[in-house]
């Protein structure tokens, strides 16, 4: 394969500039790397500039709606558990409007690839706030400046059962595809969060302040300890990059009986829906 088997005939509609092509690129080339062919795995998207990447990826995708990509991805997932399921959301879509599933996925711990466009900002919409924007981030939702403090994703991940979680940068393609390639060779649910500059409407998370701001984690960062992994995450100054927390747990499908042999599409199934229909009656 070669990253133009994966192209459809559309180019991206974002802005120029945007940390989504970075992305975007970084996607093609891990799956060209992991010698995948657009029919061995699929992409749930969100609702979002990052989800519209649905018409610019020729795989088997499925355009969910916003803040339902992982649920939709959990579902995929259970039907065919040898399948590959990556899932691609913003930060508004994947922690503000789908946070609640976004915690429940990582308790579970589906065989699940969630990489999330993390600009602090809603893009398509045009500029409101997002939960991951720094406190008195002011946006057309809050000309004041927003007032909670900022969600912490990757303290969450790693808090509520994630089993791979890392964070990656759009403007270092190289790096952020070996991130890539190393959660779909982790069995659970791995999270790669992303920061990707909204060149648009965030003038203050910029490439130049994530050159400023970010440092790669070194073979000094172990992976198993989750109090340092914590502890980095928790830093907003000095903002790490590469795979901080990585543990071997049970997936979800690995602990369920109806699949320990094989996937439910492949079972054979005698469903009269007029039976089952009159059930109801
Ligand atoms: C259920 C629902 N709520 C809200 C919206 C409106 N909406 C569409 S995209 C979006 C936010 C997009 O921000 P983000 O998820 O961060 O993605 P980005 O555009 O920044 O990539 C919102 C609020 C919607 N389409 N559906
Ligand atoms: S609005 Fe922001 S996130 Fe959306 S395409 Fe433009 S730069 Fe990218």
């Amino acid at each position: 394969m070669i990253v133009a088997d994966y192209q459809t005939n559309r180019f991206p509609t974002w802005c120029p500039g945007c940390g989504d092509f970075g992305i975007w690129g970084a996607l093609k080339t891990s799956w060209v790397k992991m010698g995948w062919n657009p029919w061995d795995f699929a992409i749930v998207f969100g609702i979002g500039c990052s989800g519209n990447m649905a018409d610019f990826i020729k795989v088997y995708g499925f355009h969910s709606l916003h803040g339902r990509a992982l649920p939709n991805a959990v579902g995929l997932k259970i039907a065919n558990h040898k399948l590959p399921v990556v899932v691609v959301a913003g930060d508004g879509d994947c922690y503000g409007e789908g946070g609640n599933h976004f915690i429940h996925t990582c308790r579970g711990n589906h065989d699940i690839s969630l990489v999330v466009h993390d600009n602090r900002v809603y893009g398509l919409t045009t500029g409101q706030v997002a939960p991951t924007a720094t406190q008195g981030f002011k946006s057309k939702s809050t000309p004041d400046g927003i007032i909670e403090v900022r969600i912490n994703p990757l303290a969450l991940a790693i808090t509520q059962g994630a089993t791979f979680v890392a964070q990656g940068f759009a403007g270092d393609i190289p790096h952020l595809t070996q991130l890539l390639i190393d959660s779909y060779n982790h069995r659970g649910f791995s999270v790669v969060n992303v920061l990707q500059p909204c060149v648009t409407f965030n003038k203050i998370n910029t490439y130049m302040y994530y050159r400023e701001h970010t440092y790669k984690l070194d073979s000094s960062h172990n992976p198993q300890d989750k109090i340092s992994a914590l502890t980095k995450v928790m830093d907003d100054e000095r903002i790490p990059l590469g795979i901080l927390y990585k543990e071997e747990r049970k997936t979800y499908e690995q602990s369920l009986n109806q699949i320990a042999t094989n996937t439910l599409v492949e079972k054979p199934y005698n469903l009269n829906l007029n039976s089952l229909l009159n059930e109801f009656k």
